[in-house]
């Protein structure tokens, strides 16, 4: 049974700290840290400064940036953290090292210094299945146009994509989507073989 928060506490429920708090990193841009890669590793010392314990790490890629033709390339990683506190303080511990390493949020799908995206909780939804699908099933250009004012859990474009899964898969291949049912490999192994070969190992 997946856990479920209702309409309204909207990830507001303290976690236990063993926790499996899985976390996409990106970057584009040079910051203040130094160039994408340099930057993803000072976010890992950031978030381990706010009581982040990292549990494992993913390699680097390098992944085009999406949609296409919208910056350039970014490293993109993953890391799976324990971290206390309810989904809503996980998210601002995220959003604190953003704004520390210099993100300047322009737009949307704009370039980006560092971009830290809270990808799934365990096996936690909120804030609830129906709301859920609302997010995870809007075509393209409803994605674009709409974003949710609320916390979504898992985050909901995960299983759409490569530079997500891919890093995922060095460091939790096991976790199951609570809604889809799905392994993170059996996501990845559902995307186009193009998608997949477009997310190349740095290291
Ligand atoms: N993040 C985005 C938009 N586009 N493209 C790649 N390759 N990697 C990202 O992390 C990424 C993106 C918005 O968060
Ligand atoms: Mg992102
Ligand atoms: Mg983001």
């Amino acid at each position: 049974m997946s856990q479920a928060f209702g309409h309204g506490e909207n990830g507001g429920r303290s976690l236990k700290t063993n926790n499996r708090v899985l976390i996409a990193l990106g970057s584009n841009l040079t910051s203040t840290a130094g160039t994408p890669s340099e930057t993803l590793e000072l976010a890992l010392q950031r978030l381990i400064e706010r009581g982040a314990v990292i549990r494992s790490q993913s390699r680097l890629y390098s992944t085009p940036a999406f949609p296409a033709d919208t910056g350039p390339d970014f490293v993109n990683m993953a890391l799976w953290l324990n971290l206390a506190g309810t989904p809503r303080d996980i998210l601002t511990v995220l959003h604190d090292v953003e704004a520390e390493l210099g993100r300047v949020r322009t737009a949307r799908w704009g370039e980006r210094t560092l971009d830290l995206d809270l990808i799934a909780i365990d096996d936690l939804v909120v804030p609830d299945a129906q709301t859920h699908a609302k997010w995870r099933n809007l075509a393209l250009p409803e994605q674009m146009a709409q974003a949710p004012g609320e916390l979504i859990l898992p985050h909901p474009r995960l299983q759409d994509r490569a530079f997500v899964l891919v890093p995922l898969a060095d460091i939790a291949a096991d976790w199951c989507h609570p809604l889809l049912n799905r392994t993170v490999t059996q996501m990845l192994d559902a995307l186009p073989q193009a998608d997949r070969d477009s997310v190349v190992r740095l290291q």
